[in-house]
């Protein structure tokens, strides 16, 4: 009988363990944060498939918006309006750079790492006429990018 049990139990945990639960992150869009003005926080994110991220409206006047050409190929893209949460799930491995819309001209963007930084070089690549759009913070995508191996 014990040694009926204590299997029985080993198969639950194991049934536990197995089952991997999706996680669910919060980013926030500020006027001010730890890394300078206008920013997301954290402004790299890395998750896993399957994964949630929340971009929470917590100062006023933003919006997360995917960029177009700087996700993975084939990447749903995803556009929040001004002023409101967003929840965007991530089921394609790869680099994602996002944007607020009003303040991208000052680098308001954020990096999220599904899995694997799989498509970091063409991403590199084609964020750099983006990059020099920006009239504040030029070095800041760079920055966010140069953590990611
Ligand atoms: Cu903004």
């Amino acid at each position: 009988m014990k040694k009926y049990l204590t299997k029985t139990l080993f198969l639950v945990v194991c049934a536990f363990s197995v089952v991997s639960h999706a996680a669910e992150h919060t980013v926030k869009m500020l006027n001010s944060g730890k890394n300078g003005s206008m920013v997301f926080e954290p402004a790299v994110l890395k998750v896993s498939v399957g994964d949630t991220v929340k971009f929470e409206a917590t100062d006023g006047g933003h919006n997360s918006a995917s960029i177009p050409g700087l996700i993975p190929a084939g990447a749903k893209a995803w556009q929040g309006n001004l002023n409101q949460d967003i929840a965007v799930k991530f089921d394609k491995e790869g680099v994602y750079v996002y944007q607020c819309t009003p303040h991208v001209v000052l680098a308001m963007v954020g990096v999220v790492v599904v899995g694997d930084a799989t498509n970091l070089e063409e991403i590199k690549q084609s964020s750099a006429q983006l990059q020099k759009s920006f009239v504040m913070n030029q070095d800041r995508l760079g920055t966010y990018l140069a953590t990611l191996k």
